[in-house]
């Protein structure tokens, strides 16, 4: 028995050794740093913009391609999920847009705010949320970050604000909450997201006004993703340059396929704010590769050449693979790697989510108001009360 165990110990020490030495090797003769260009901005209202190169560190190289990879899964995962009926209701999947989440969130701080519509479960992701949490809110179990009962739409964390299904609603709402931060003297920004759709609307015209009015910290944000449901921008709108559409409000329009133009983007347009200049309006450009929701196929708008071309020459993950790769940050080995701990990890998160109970019928009310002491909550008619309790 004792023979047995040294030799047990004696192969788990020479693995661990063999580990630890193959990451001493594996880390040592990689790049530190390395410096790209990225396209430079288109500008309105603004004599300069963010800068045409950027350093990106191997640690954090490293750190967005999980994330971006991540983000990924986990939408592919959630098509899964929802074709074999395990998430119901609606469901808006961001796989494509995986730079902007990224790279927004790179550019900021954790205590700057943030708010979106309902193609939401990317920026739920990178403000801080587990995956876990956020794929067992869209089985509607308990552990959902929204307690399970909020679905795809509407998941919220620490200063993420949703998750809005009510297209371009979180637009004025996202005018409040700099207006808060500048209130309480705070030096904070708001990053308030919405859609080309959504680019159109009176209430966008008049978030932009008051934001302006007041120079309050906020970052509107249009993601271009080409079209609103199946209706390409160019039905949509009498001018597709975003960027620009807040008249008075300055502008830039940046490759939102790219991390690293993001980044810097944003990094640009949160200082611009926080320097008491008032609201900026930033134009990510970017791609959707699923259709509008999970009940929309999207093949009669997006065609599959259309999304070939996009997934070859301008895939947000791939195009920082390359990048790291050809500039000696990291090996093509060790991004599979990771890619591998990623699927485990959303492999893991799934079954959680699938096997995680759903919340109690008696707790349905709980949670709607923040009151003190609980009162009653009218159900579908007069007679079915819940408590609300939070
Ligand atoms: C006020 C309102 N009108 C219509 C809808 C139905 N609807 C949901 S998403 C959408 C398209 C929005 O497109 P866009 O703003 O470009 O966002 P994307 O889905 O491309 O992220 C529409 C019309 C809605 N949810 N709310
Ligand atoms: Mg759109």
């Amino acid at each position: 028995m004792r023979k047995m165990l040294a030799a047990v110990s004696r192969v788990l020490s020479s693995v661990a050794q063999k580990t630890a030495s193959r990451v001493l090797v594996a880390s040592c003769h990689f790049a530190n740093d390395a410096t790209f260009e990225i396209k430079k901005c288109d500008l309105h209202r603004l004599e300069e913009g963010p800068p045409v190169t950027t350093v990106l560190t191997r640690e954090n190289g490293l750190k967005y391609y999980r994330m971006m990879q991540t983000v990924r899964r986990m939408e592919l995962k959630a098509d899964r999920l929802y074709k074999q009926k395990i998430i119901r209701g609606f469901c808006h999947l961001c796989d494509g847009q995986e730079a902007c989440c990224v790279g927004l969130e790179a550019g900021i701080n954790p205590t700057d705010h943030l708010i979106t519509e309902y193609r939401a479960h990317g920026f739920t992701f990178t403000r801080g949320l587990s995956v876990r949490e956020i794929l067992a809110e869209l089985t509607g179990r308990r552990y959902g970050c929204a307690k399970g009962k909020g679905g795809s739409m509407h998941i919220y964390a620490k200063n993420f604000y949703g998750g809005n299904g009510i297209v371009g609603a979180q637009v004025p709402l996202g005018a409040g909450i700099p207006l808060a931060c500048k209130y309480n003297g705070k030096d904070e920004v708001c990053l308030t997201l919405y859609g080309d759709g959504a680019a159109n609307q009176g209430q966008i015209f008049e978030a932009y006004n008051m934001a302006a009015l007041w120079k309050l910290p906020c970052i509107f944000i249009c993601e271009n993703n080409r079209c609103g449901m199946g209706t390409s921008v160019e039905r949509a709108a009498a001018s597709t340059d975003y960027y620009k559409r807040g008249d008075f409000i300055p502008g830039l329009r940046a490759d939102g396929m790219d991390v690293l133009c993001v980044w810097e983007a944003t990094k640009f347009a949160a200082a611009y704010c926080r320097s008491g200049k008032g609201p900026i309006l930033m134009e990510l450009q970017t791609y959707r590769y699923h259709g509008h929701s999970m009940s929309d196929p999207g093949v009669s708008y997006h065609t599959g050449e259309e999304i070939q071309e996009v997934r070859s020459k301008s895939d947000s993950i791939m195009l920082l693979k390359d990048r790291m790769v050809n500039s000696n940050l990291a090996s093509v080995e060790e991004l599979k790697e990771i890619d591998v701990e990623v699927r485990k990890e959303i492999e893991d998160a799934a079954q959680f989510a699938t096997a995680d109970p759903e919340p109690p019928l008696e707790e349905l009310g709980y949670h709607i108001y923040c009151n003190d002491p609980p009162f009653e909550v009218r159900g579908v008619n007069q007679w079915i009360k819940f408590k609300s309790i939070s």
